[in-house]
């Protein structure tokens, strides 16, 4: 096996969606354990902090050109990374989603020819339970996935359905995901006071709202809840909320919820809360309860996906859809101290032992050093 440093092109999508925020983590933990991180995007990653000694981003420009009816963006993709795959040699692409970046990571290592870089790919989730469905993508993902050198996914839960989607004759190893907190910039007072909270027991729910997340679910918990004049939820939104107002004013939650869309400020937001509460009908993973785990906040979620593998036995899980059940799972929480610290301690230690950066990271360095030995030899 090869040990490194290695030269690493990462592909992702910038935004706050888990697959880039955990590449941009990955990316840095990289750096910081000396190797080289080349990122390909098409704007800097949300939470790439720049400059880093041995990281560095290449924005990758979507082509409008006149030519084409339709704007491309996988062709200058696939372009930058082999240009910066000669000029830097690197040894390998991770990319983190199949669409597009594996695909431009096979296209990219053609161009290069024999000394091409070898290619991990990361699937996160809605890459092969969404698109890995869509007739239109799936025979475009299978071919990345049979074409990297190494495929992972960040649970069993996925890599099991990821072979029910495509019946791959290869294996996929599991590296789940990890999280490193960052200092909070303000206080845990400053923000519960920026929200116009002081005793009430804060209750944390950050995603990108996306109907997977089943916001509906989330604010018929909070109403089903006995204790919602003491509560407060605080959704910390990474898309648009407007498709929920009316159920809002329906279940008459105006006066409970706090929203915000500054999610740069996760930690703050974390610091601040009480317990966080996750109703998606699937996840592969869950890194916002990670997140949450983290910062020893009990969790009330649906026991779905890859969710029962992040949160083990820190905290109960409900069965999908019962928000009377999760209601009451929330109100044990708010009724008693006592236990809320209780599972908040049992989630920190479950998050720091299995997913931290310690934990997680030399699994991947160790998968680089076979398949870039592979490589060599
Ligand atoms: O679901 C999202 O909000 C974003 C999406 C992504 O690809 O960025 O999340 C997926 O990847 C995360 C990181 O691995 C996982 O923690 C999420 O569970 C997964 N979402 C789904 O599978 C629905």
């Amino acid at each position: 096996m090869e040990r490194g440093p290695f030269r690493i092109g990462i592909a992702c999508f910038p935004l706050i969606g888990g697959s880039g925020i955990l590449a941009t983590a990955l990316g840095s933990e990289l750096a910081r354990r000396g190797h080289d991180v080349y990122f390909f995007s098409y704007a800097q990653p949300v939470r790439l902090d720049l400059p880093q000694e041995g990281l560095h981003f290449h924005r990758v420009e979507v082509a409008h050109n006149p030519l084409f009816p339709c704007p491309d963006y996988t062709l200058p993709l696939a372009v930058k990374m082999a240009e910066v795959a000669r000029s830097q040699q690197l040894d390998l692409f991770h990319v983190h989603y199949a669409v597009p970046h594996a695909l431009a990571a096979c296209l990219a290592s053609q161009i290069v020819g024999p000394s091409a870089p070898r290619i991990v790919t990361t699937l996160h989730g809605t890459d092969t339970t969404l698109l890995g469905q869509d007739p239109d993508y799936r025979t475009a993902i299978e071919h990345a996935l049979v074409h990297s050198d190494a495929v992972t996914a960040v649970s069993e839960s996925l890599r099991t359905q990821t072979q029910e989607i495509f019946r791959l004759k290869r294996p996929i190893e599991v590296i789940p995901n990890f999280f490193t907190p960052n200092k909070p910039k303000r206080s845990r007072e400053e923000v519960r006071s920026d929200f116009g909270v002081t005793n009430e027991f804060l209750v944390l729910h950050m995603s990108s709202l996306r109907p997977v997340k089943r916001v509906d679910l989330l604010l018929r918990t909070i109403a089903a809840s006995k204790n919602r004049r003491r509560l407060r939820l605080f959704i910390l939104a990474g898309g648009p909320f407007d498709p929920y107002e009316p159920l809002l004013d329906e279940l008459l939650l105006r006066d409970v919820v706090v929203l915000r869309q500054n999610t740069a400020a996760v930690d703050e937001y974390l610091q601040a809360a009480d317990a966080g509460l996750y109703t998606s009908e699937y996840e592969s993973f869950g890194l916002s309860i990670l997140e949450t785990m983290f910062y020893g906040k009990p969790v009330v979620a649906f026991g779905v996906g890859g969710i029962p593998e992040v949160i083990g036995d820190s905290c109960p899980l409900y069965a999908f859809g019962d928000v009377v059940a999760a209601a009451a799972g929330l109100d044990a929480l708010i009724e008693s101290p006592n236990l809320a610290r209780q599972l908040g301690k049992r989630s920190r230690s479950r998050a720091v032992e299995t997913f931290s950066a310690d934990r997680i990271v030399p699994r991947y360095e160790a998968l680089y050093g076979h398949v870039v030995a592979a490589r060599y030899a």
